[in-house]
């Protein structure tokens, strides 16, 4: 059977990319799965055109919430050419009968032990609606298909070596989306760290783990690490701030080439701490916590989130020379989103707080789709454009990248260079984050329906989640 997996990508910023950083990993993971017999396409829409006029049999969607108009307009114009259609993915996994309504059949949750059996039904014309996908256990994962990556992408090698995080931030699926803390045999991650048929020495070279929090289990993080040192390669991930405790970890880090860590630091306030449920973050200790990486040379990525209860206009538009002061090289920013499967979005909805009128396509990280408490919508957005462009701002940037001279090592500092380099350019060419409002073409679109949430249970093992849970609360104990 001929197989069209399809990454779905609408523009989030007001005039495009400038340039394409780091690919999805889903997509080449899935085409790695297929089974051989069946041949294998992937399109990132991103950077790809939709061949709607494709030979394959089977349309693959793969999308998160913010993309979900534009994969059900996709999956609509495949329809009427007589394709089936399947989804799957995060956005899938929490609403499943909106999906449903545009697309034959849904994976819930992991793919890997119902991904054969799907593509079987579907070869056999007896493709069931709803695929439950239990929990992988991570072991004989093969390495994605980079080789059918489109080059453009600038750092095409990601990885993921774990699922899962201990964490339960009000904010986020993954504590439902991938349960427990699961991690792949070392030798399976080595031969994708180890893999290099890429062209450029900087696509051989940069490692980028998509992991939810890859160092959390020390043990394995540490031979992990201990046996890249060899490889000389250099790495990049999203951790907590526990790893900054750890001296030992550090100069693992340091030893195996890691040149940039992503730190969810959210906010700078007390209240909206506690309203992300982030008990891990201390604001005193975020300060201590960068200095201590870039003590290695290590850049700290850093992400903020603006619109939790306790924000303020100001305090959302302070977050930019704040964390300018903490010494951060990259930050991100977003706008809080309760996406379903959440606490947050329990609260929300239940408190009548999600704003009915808003598309899926507001659910991007960059709009506005609840009440917040402290201001309107309309002021929650001003704040946080004015927070990114201050953020991204030639003297921000500048200071930012001049600073990272005298701290980071070579590939970090390359890093930061070339990510501050990427927003300040979109600020001096007034590339904002794309506002929805303006945005016509998904208004037909069936809005979201608001009310109590389904967390996604499907097919997990307690027994696997309960001593992954123990054994997470005793690294977590670190901190
Ligand atoms: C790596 C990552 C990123 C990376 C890469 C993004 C990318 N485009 O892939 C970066 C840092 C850029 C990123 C950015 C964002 N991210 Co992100 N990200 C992740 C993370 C940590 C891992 C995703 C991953 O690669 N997993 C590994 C792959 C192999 O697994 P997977 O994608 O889940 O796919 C599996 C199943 O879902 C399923 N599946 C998926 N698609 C399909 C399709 C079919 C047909 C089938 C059968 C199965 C299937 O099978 C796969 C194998 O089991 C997840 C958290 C998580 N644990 O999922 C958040 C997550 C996906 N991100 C999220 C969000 C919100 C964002 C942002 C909007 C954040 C922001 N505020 O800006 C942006 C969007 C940027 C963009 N351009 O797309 C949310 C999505 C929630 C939602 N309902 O949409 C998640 C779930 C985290 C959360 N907060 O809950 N992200
Ligand atoms: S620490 Fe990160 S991955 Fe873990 S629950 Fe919080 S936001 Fe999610």
């Amino acid at each position: 059977m001929k197989v069209d997996v399809i990454v779905v990508y609408v523009q989030r910023y007001e005039k495009g990319h400038e340039l394409d950083f780091v690919p999805p990993l889903t997509g080449i993971h899935l085409a790695a799965i297929t089974p051989r017999r069946h041949r294998v396409r992937v399109i990132h829409q991103q950077l790809q055109a939709i061949d709607l006029d494709t030979d394959a049999d089977l349309i693959a969607l793969s999308f998160f919430s913010g993309f979900a108009p534009e994969a059900f307009r996709l999956a609509g114009l495949f329809r009427a050419r007589g394709k089936r259609v399947v989804a799957g993915g995060p956005h899938v996994t929490y609403d499943p009968e909106g999906t449903l309504r545009h697309v034959d059949s849904v994976v819930l949750g992991e793919a890997e032990s119902v991904w054969a059996e799907m593509l079987d039904d579907a070869e056999a014309g007896r493709l069931q609606s709803v695929y439950h996908g239990s929990p992988c256990d991570m072991k004989g994962l093969p390495t994605p298909r980079y080789d059918l990556l489109p080059p453009r992408f600038f750092v095409p090698r990601v990885v993921q070596a774990t699922r899962g995080c201990p964490f339960r931030c009000s904010f986020c699926t993954v504590p439902t989306l991938n349960p427990g803390f699961r991690m792949r045999p070392v030798d399976d991650v080595l031969a994708d760290v180890a893999y290099d048929r890429f062209p450029h020495w900087w696509q051989r070279k940069v490692v980028w783990f998509w992991d939810d929090n890859l160092t959390i289990n020390r043990p394995y993080i540490k031979e992990l690490l201990a046996r890249m040192i060899p490889l000389r390669r250099w790495w990049l991930t999203q951790a907590s701030l526990d790893v900054a405790k750890d001296d030992e970890l550090l100069d693992l880090m340091e030893a195996s080439g890691c040149i940039g860590i992503f730190f969810g630091l959210e906010t700078f306030t007390a209240e909206s701490l506690a309203h992300a449920n982030k008990r891990q973050n201390r604001v005193a200790w975020y300060s201590e916590a960068i200095a201590r990486l870039h003590r290695r040379g290590i850049a700290v990525m850093a992400g903020f989130i603006a619109g939790f209860d306790g924000d303020t206009p100001d305090s959302v538009e302070r977050m930019a020379d704040n964390l300018y002061a903490i010494g951060v090289d990259v930050p991100f920013l977003s706008v809080l989103t309760p996406f379903k499967g959440t606490p947050l979005y329990e609260q929300m909805a239940g408190d009548g707080r999600m704003l009915p009128e808003r598309g899926w396509e507001f659910y991007n990280g960059y709009n506005v789709t609840f009440r917040p408490r402290a201001m309107t919508p309309d002021a929650l957005l001003t704040a946080h454009r004015r927070l990114w462009r201050r953020a991204f701002s030639l003297p921000h940037a500048l200071g930012r990248a001049w600073r990272g001279v005298r701290r980071l090592r070579a590939g970090a500092l390359l890093m930061s260079l070339c990510m501050n380099g990427f927003y300040a350019l979109k600020a001096l060419r007034g590339n904002l984050p794309a506002d929805m409002r303006g945005r016509e073409e998904y208004s037909d679109f069936e809005k979201p329906r608001h009310g109590a949430a389904l967390p996604f249970s499907g097919g997990v093992n307690a027994d696997e989640l309960q001593s992954a849970g123990h054994s997470i609360r005793e690294a977590a104990t670190t901190f």
